[in-house]
């Protein structure tokens, strides 16, 4: 019987990853396929999905066998009681470059200083000692798949790299903690603080006073995880103080961030519009592929969300 693929995500994606997503199913799978944006839902086998696309209500779809997340974050998703099948969502290769990549950069830029250069208007010649990467220590929040690529790119350039999980991790050249001791220990080694979680019940606020009071005075945040990991007010409130001294954030509360919020206009807040990084066509298709093929032949799915854990 053939397969029907729906895809469901806003109009413009479907655009750029109709040719790609055919390319790697027609690789991948030996069975006839058929993928589109409109089938009947009970004739349906497979949902490609976007959390922000139409489809909220997965009850008609009484045939589906998994629905395939093409983004990273599930937290629009998982509380959803419709959704009764696997949720997969993505780790592919053109994300997880483009996020070491970006984390990279932005760490570089607070390492060096490279805003006194680039920024500067008058014509001072001030020469300035480098640091090097090992005398700076960054702690990334959130080892799974982003922020161990990060944690070990950081490693490869010399930092002083810790990490925090919720699980216990061993990963080679990087100081792992986990647990509520481990949070106390990462936030004392966070010169550079890297944001790497999802959005759950349990991440929300991770950063707020009484945590960013215990990290290094003058510190820098990276967040390119989610805007719930921090509390904003508390966040303004150290920068004020200069408990922290500058941070980039990627991702917010609400986005597109309203145009009067205050980290727009603060002058030690970077606003990036959640570009860190995205889903490659290429590359996330042919994680698609691969897991409807492993669906088919009976083999377990790559990258299953835990529902009740929220990612
Ligand atoms: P993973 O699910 O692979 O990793 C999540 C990590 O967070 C794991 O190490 C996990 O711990 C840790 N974690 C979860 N809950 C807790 C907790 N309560 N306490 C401590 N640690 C916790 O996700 P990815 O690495 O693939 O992605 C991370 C996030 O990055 C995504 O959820 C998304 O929000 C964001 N993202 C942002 C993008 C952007 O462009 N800005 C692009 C892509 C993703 P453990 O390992 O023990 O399970
Ligand atoms: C994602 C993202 O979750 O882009 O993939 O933030």
């Amino acid at each position: 019987m053939t397969i029907n693929i729906l895809f469901a995500a806003k109009a413009e994606r479907w655009t750029s990853y109709e040719a790609p997503l055919n390319k790697a199913l027609n690789q991948a799978l030996a069975e006839d396929f058929q993928l589109g944006t409109k089938f009947p839902p009970e004739e349906v086998d497979y949902i490609v999905y976007a959390p922000n696309s139409d489809l909220q209500d997965f009850t008609p779809y009484t045939r589906a066998k998994a629905v395939l997340n093409l983004w990273a974050g599930v937290e629009k998703i998982t509380g959803n009681e419709t959704l009764k099948v696997p949720l997969t969502r993505m780790v592919d290769f053109g994300l997880t470059h483009g996020m070491v990549e970006w984390v990279t950069g932005h760490v570089l830029r607070y390492h060096l200083g490279l805003d006194i250069d680039i920024l500067r208007q008058d014509a001072k010649w001030e020469p300035r000692d480098q640091p090097l990467a090992r005398e700076r220590s960054v702690a990334i929040f959130g080892l799974g798949a982003l922020g161990q690529a990060v944690a070990k790119a950081l490693v490869r350039l010399g930092f002083d790299v810790s990490g925090w999980s919720r699980s216990a991790k061993s990963i080679e050249g990087v100081h792992c903690l986990h647990g509520d001791d481990g949070l106390t220990e990462a936030l004392k080694g966070a010169e550079i603080a890297v944001l790497l979680m999802p959005d759950t019940p349990a991440t929300q606020n991770v950063l707020n006073a009484e945590t960013l009071a215990q990290m290094p005075k003058g510190a820098f945040i990276i967040n390119p995880g989610r805007g719930p990991l921090i509390d904003d007010d508390a966040l303004l409130e150290a920068l004020d103080s200069r408990q922290i001294a500058h941070a980039t954030l990627d991702v917010f509360r609400v986005e597109p961030l309203p145009e009067d919020h205050p980290y727009w206009a603060h002058p030690h807040v970077t606003v990036t519009p959640h570009i860190a990084a995205a889903t490659r066509n290429d590359t996330a298709s042919e994680v698609i592929a691969e897991n409807i093929r492993r669906s088919e032949a009976g083999e377990p799915l790559l990258h299953v969300v835990d529902r009740d854990r929220g990612y």
